[in-house]
């Protein structure tokens, strides 16, 4: 059912000239397509090192996204707020490597967008079952003049896209398996989320998306 309707798509292609959304955001549709199967073993390899884990948020709830980290930072959200350590909080140890071959991806995707230069630190790994949702927000825990680069795999999911004030008017956007977008200038602090990720089956990663957010956090090493 789900499967097949996925395996009749056409083949996606891969866009290497980008669509602009806005000003300073686009997307490359089916960018990595080509490394998805790999990527998301390389996501399990991870995973096994720095578990998923759903983390609580300083509201006092629970994200319904699970989440792990690889670089030299990684992304923490606990009862105090949020923040980047060099460790995982839940193991003690350093975060995985970045892979060569991701870093590599976005800063091509990066580049492809007109952002020369980009070396992220670190990666957001988000993992997405039915029914989990990422509420409204910004991003700005790390270096707000480097872009943000983000790749989808797996389930597709409805990305909100609003303005600079929480209250802007939100455009929907699909977001599909292999597809890349690149934030940033003026699109950097725009509001943002994920509507509740519909049930479904992927041949690729079954009842699940990933999303992947390449960053620079730290400017040399601190
Ligand atoms: C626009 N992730 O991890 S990706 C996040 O699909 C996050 O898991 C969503 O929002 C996801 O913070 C959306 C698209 C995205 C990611 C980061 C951005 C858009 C962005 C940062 C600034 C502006
Ligand atoms: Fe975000």
């Amino acid at each position: 059912m789900a499967q097949q309707e996925f395996a009749l798509d056409p083949p996606q292609h891969a866009d290497t000239v980008p669509k602009w959304l806005d000003t300073g955001a686009c997307v490359l549709r089916g960018l990595a397509i080509a490394r998805a199967v790999e990527m998301i073993a390389d996501i399990r390899r991870i995973a096994r090192g720095a578990p998923f884990r759903r983390m609580p948020t300083p509201g006092g709830g629970v994200m319904s996204v699970a989440m792990t980290c690889c670089g030299a930072a990684g992304w923490c959200s606990d009862s105090h707020g949020y923040r980047y350590v060099a460790r995982d909080p839940r193991t003690d140890r350093p975060w995985p490597p970045l892979p060569d071959t991701w870093r590599d991806l976005a800063t091509r995707a990066a580049t492809l967008a007109g952002y020369e230069g980009f070396v992220p630190d670190t990666c957001l790994i988000n993992g997405y079952r039915p029914g989990a949702r990422m509420g409204l927000h910004q991003d700005r825990d790390e270096r707000l003049d480097a872009p943000v680069v983000s790749l989808s795999f797996g389930l597709p999911a409805v990305f909100r896209w609003g303005g600079p004030r929480r209250t802007d008017p939100l455009r929907r956007i699909p977001l599909l398996h292999g597809d890349v977008v690149v934030w940033g200038g003026p699109s950097r602090l725009v509001f943002h989320g994920i509507a509740p990720l519909r049930p479904g089956a992927h041949p690729v990663t079954g009842p699940c998306r990933y999303n992947l957010t390449f960053r620079r956090v730290w400017q040399g090493d601190e």
